[in-house]
């Protein structure tokens, strides 16, 4: 009844989603304690003033910005209606002066994330929260602290500088790369670059940008191959890269060699050579000279021989980000790299018209391409898409703006209901439009849930450029989810099956988690002008780097 009281006596908009009826085991007294914590966080932010909370610099805040609602036919929101929706999360004075009154449930969630990761796993890659014990994949060889680095700068943007300040001091004395490691390129960069460069660009610490740089150098052997396409893996030490043995042919994956151009860009930017920005140039030049079938980006490279392998397409897994980075290099360039432009939005269209379709049901997807036939298959990866369309609508020809908003918006819909049509109401890894389904995963190894970003990474874009309030709540219910099924006594972690009624945990929480999905929900529930889209560009794993101003890329040419 508590709950119920603070919900109706706060006006909390998130309210009708919450039931009493379940059987009041311990863990969910438990949870219903924390919820009700939570909702009184929210509900109490609608009677206190407007935040002192302000990071520093104008970069993070920029006092002049009052977002603007896209136009388009997706959302007609009234003035009425944004100031309704407008929650300022911060509350009373910074924590930093001791006069929190409550801070906000994501920050709590990144705090039980963090203090679990640093008492069970702390150094290790990630952790693993029901063992709690630490954890590493392959992908980072023998590199480590994994988390550390991918949480700097949700920590410093959620002001807690204490926990910041650990990790700096972790990355100060133990992030080494002098090892005999074979890591990904694709995954070391987007994490561990990524990382630094926007903890440095945060904080302004030294010690980030010189990280950043002396791991920069390492990944350069990486691109010594007949053409400048860079191989999947690296022996930091030794230099020698080779492909992943799966690959078709022998190839290097679009999503990994067409996902270096941003940290790249500013690799160069920070430390005055540029050997970086060419090698990113270089890719784009190959991949200019190949002929593109219907237009489309096949998924594998044969970097000895610059032919393409399988012709294989997907807007998901192996192929997501390079389509993401090809827009976000024109927005980070300050909209002067016209080449980056003209790539993403001739991409989107071959993209639209050939793996874009609507189920019977009035579903909008993006399928995957095999040779010309198409998979009925949508991916949780794919699902970021929608964030990425709304992000590029405005950039594209004058009348697609409300066109492409349009279609960001029904793959949002379609991502909430893949959501939506589960028991837990997590999205599955992949979801299916054939055999008599819509918007819900058949196979049994496809019911995974591993804590990824991508839906409410593009709730938090859609949020930001319509105000529709449809996208808080559907934030909400996530981390209503979260909180049920994913958390477990030490951290969260990812189950197994989102079908079924209880949680079948697979005990790893992915750095991604404190790096994008806390990080994203978090943006979600602040006001716009926090990481203002006019400076700040997310690289693929939600890390904020700054948009590369006129007057600097002029100076260089
Ligand atoms: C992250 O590492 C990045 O978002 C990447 O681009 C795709 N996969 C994961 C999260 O799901």
């Amino acid at each position: 009844m508590l709950v119920r009281f603070f919900f109706s006596r706060l006006d909390c908009p998130f309210s009708t989603s919450f039931s009493l009826n379940t059987m009041l085991t311990e863990k969910f007294i438990l949870l219903l304690v924390f919820s009700g914590f939570i909702t009184l966080c929210f509900g109490a932010i609608f009677f206190l003033p407007d935040s002192s909370k302000l990071l520093s610099g104008v970069f993070f805040r920029s006092s002049s910005v009052e977002a603007e609602t896209r136009t388009g036919t997706v959302s007609d929101t009234t003035t009425r209606e944004k100031k309704k929706n407008k929650l300022p999360l911060f509350v009373g004075k910074s924590k930093r002066e001791g006069n929190l009154k409550c801070t906000n449930p994501l920050e709590h969630m990144m705090q039980f994330s963090w203090d679990n990761y640093k008492r069970y796993a702390w150094g290790s890659n990630e952790l693993r929260p029901v063992s709690k014990q630490g954890h590493s994949s392959n992908l980072f060889g023998s590199l480590k602290g994994a988390t550390i680095v991918d949480a700097l700068d949700t920590l410093y943007i959620m002001e807690m500088y204490d926990e910041f300040e650990a990790a700096t001091e972790w990355v100060e004395m133990n992030l080494d790369f002098n090892m005999n490691a074979e890591i990904s390129v694709f995954e070391v960069n987007i994490r561990f670059v990524g990382g630094l460069l926007s903890a440095y660009y945060l904080s302004g610490k030294e010690v980030f940008r010189r990280k950043a740089v002396e791991l920069g150098e390492k990944l350069l052997p990486a691109f010594k191959t007949p053409t400048g396409i860079p191989w999947a893996l690296l022996n930091l030490k030794s230099g020698i890269g080779r492909n992943w043995p799966w690959a078709s042919g022998g190839s290097s994956i679009l999503a990994e060699y067409g996902t270096l151009h941003l940290e790249f860009m500013h690799l160069s930017e920070l430390s005055g050579r540029p050997v970086f920005a060419e090698k990113v140039m270089n890719i784009r030049k190959v991949l200019n000279r190949l002929d593109k079938p219907q237009g489309l980006y096949p998924n594998y490279l044969n970097p000895n021989s610059g032919q393409w392998g399988q012709h294989h397409v997907s807007v998901g897994g192996l192929g997501d980000s390079f389509y993401e980075y090809l827009l976000k290099a024109w927005l980070m360039s300050d909209k002067t790299d016209e080449e980056g432009k003209k790539l993403y939005y001739d991409a989107l269209q071959a993209i639209e018209k050939n793996l874009i379709r609507k189920s019977s049901g009035g579903l909008t997807y993006i399928a995957e391409w095999k040779g010309g036939l198409l998979e009925h298959k949508m991916g949780h990866l794919t699902c970021f898409a929608g964030g990425m369309i709304a992000l590029g609508a405005d950039g594209g020809p004058d009348d697609k703006t409300g066109h492409q908003m349009e279609l960001a918006a029904e793959i949002a819909r379609t991502c909430h209901e893949s959501y939506a049509r589960t028991s837990m109401k997590l999205g599955p890894e992949a979801f299916r439009f054939d055999g008599g389904v819509e918007a819900i995963a058949t196979r049994q190894n496809e019911k995974y849930f591993i804590l990824r970003p991508e839906v409410i990474e593009t709730y938090m874009y859609m949020w930001r450029f319509t105000h529709d309030p449809k996208y808080r709540q559907w934030g909400w219910e996530a981390v209503q989810a979260l909180e049920k099924y994913c958390r477990v006594e030490g951290g969260y972690s990812g189950v197994r099956d989102v079908y079924a009624n209880t949680p079948n945990h697979d005990d790893v929480q992915q750095s991604f988690y404190l790096a994008e999905t806390l990080k994203y929900l978090y943006l979600l529930f602040s006001d716009d002008d926090h990481l203002p889209f006019e400076h700040w560009v997310f690289n693929t794993e939600a890390h904020p780097l700054p948009v590369i101003k006129k007057q600097n890329v002029e100076i260089r040419h």
